[in-house]
């Protein structure tokens, strides 16, 4: 790109196109990093995981879950309790329920890969995008469906989950489970009966690229903080691939900070958790940080503002529609003889009742009144925010209600 011009949107379009085909060229779009994987997109899965991390071999088999039905069963079935919630979410949104949607849908196994591996006393700290973590947080549904309404500054209390609130400004929340960590790591040491807890810090590729997620990782290693970074690599930060963003898998960035880095099919949800599992175990019991990067695909939009046939390849919708995360758990389970057609039906009806219930909650949610937003800026009343509050009210008594007048 010439230094001497602003480039033109379009301009802009043409070289992210360009970026993205010279990386293809150039074998970097999947270069030659070790991705774990237990479970192949044809829905073979492996007995066993391990694998060279810093320059030691790291054997993850102890945590597969692999051998317990039930368990890959409830790990299904979470993921596709989230899909439906996610379709319904789109409905809503197109139907004037909702002012945004942000899907989730693909990313399905490596939210809820990554949110089935915390123990309760682990803190995570979301994105906008994670639905699916917060569904094995056990966090209403409805409630995430709050805050997309506008009906609320925040949507649910983060104490009670150890669930964060969602964070649209790119990669803060990673200094925040950093800080967070580094807090649990000192009141463990004042207190060593209080459980060991790690805190699990959600962002994107694009986020990658932010300086918090940079200031984070400093401060991770420099404290060994007691944090795993996880980055779900979709491919995409709205419009730019994720090949504009980095020149190595994003992985291979944690060894400049000192720490372990994994990058695992986040698209298997069996190696999610394991991976997952280990990072955070390595993260408690005082190892330090690791960065985990779950290789996926958004198969939807950014948001529902967003219309990707502008600026992405209908090849590489096709070429990854094949390693659809729940696709290739059910043809296990079917072949396994783990699931049978009813397993199936069955959850395809809650999934119905589940999205009944949602969309009844959104249609019966309504807005706090005024005076409680302007009470929540301050934990004490505060003489400017009155004011504000005074000024407001007057400007709305002024408009006509068209109904009472009529
Ligand atoms: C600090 C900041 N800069 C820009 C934005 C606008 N923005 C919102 S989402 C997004 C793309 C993020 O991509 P990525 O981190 O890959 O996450 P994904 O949306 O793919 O899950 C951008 C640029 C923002 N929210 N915050
Ligand atoms: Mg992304």
């Amino acid at each position: 790109m010439s230094g001497s011009r602003l480039p033109t949107a379009q301009f802009e379009v043409a070289e992210v196109v360009r970026a993205a085909q010279a990386a293809d060229d150039a074998g970097r779009r999947d270069p030659g990093v070790e991705m774990l994987q237990v479970l192949s997109p044809d829905g073979i899965l492996a007995g066993g995981l391990s694998a060279q991390v810093a320059g030691v071999v790291v054997d993850f088999s102890p945590y597969l879950t692999s051998s317990d039905a039930a368990h890959l069963r409830s790990l299904y079935r979470d993921m596709a309790l989230i899909r439906r919630f996610d379709q319904e979410s789109t409905a809503l949104q197109r139907q004037g329920q909702l002012a945004l949607w942000v899907p989730l849908t693909g990313q399905e196994a490596a939210q809820i890969g990554s949110g089935r591996a915390l123990e309760p006393q682990d803190h995570a700290f979301p994105t906008y995008r994670e639905h699916g973590v917060a569904l094995t947080r056990g966090v209403e549904l409805s409630e995430i469906l709050r805050l997309f309404k506008g009906v609320t500054n925040g949507g649910w209390d983060p104490r009670k989950r150890n669930f964060h609130l969602y964070t649209l400004v790119l990669a803060a929340q990673s200094l925040h489970a950093v800080g967070y960590a580094m807090g649990m790591q000192r009141d463990q040491l004042a207190d060593p009966s209080l459980p060991q807890a790690a805190s699990i810090a959600y962002f994107g590729d694009g986020a990658s690229s932010e300086g918090d997620i940079h200031e984070s990782m400093v401060f991770a290693a420099s404290f060994n903080a007691p944090v795993v970074f996880f980055c779900q690599n979709n491919q995409w930060a709205i419009s730019v691939p994720s090949t504009v963003q980095t020149r190595v898998p994003i992985a291979q960035r944690a060894q400049g900070y000192g720490f372990p880095g994994i990058r695992v099919d986040g698209n298997d949800v069996v190696a999610v958790e394991a991976v997952t599992r280990w990072a955070l175990e390595h993260a408690r019991s005082g190892e330090g940080p690791v960065l985990i990067e779950a290789y996926t695909y958004r198969m939807s939009a950014h948001t529902t503002a967003d219309d990707p046939t502008k600026y992405r390849l209908s090849r590489d919708e096709q070429e990854w529609q094949p390693r659809d995360p729940l696709i290739r758990l059910e043809t296990y389970l079917r072949s396994a003889g783990l699931a049978d057609d009813a397993f199936f039906e069955e959850l395809a009806t809650e999934g119905r009742e589940m999205a009944t219930a949602v969309r009844e909650a959104v249609l019966t949610m309504t807005a706090p009144d005024l005076e409680s937003r302007f009470a929540s800026v301050y934990a004490e009343p505060h003489p400017l925010v009155l004011e504000e509050l005074a000024f407001f009210q007057q400007y709305e008594a002024g408009f006509v209600d068209e109904g009472k007048h009529a």
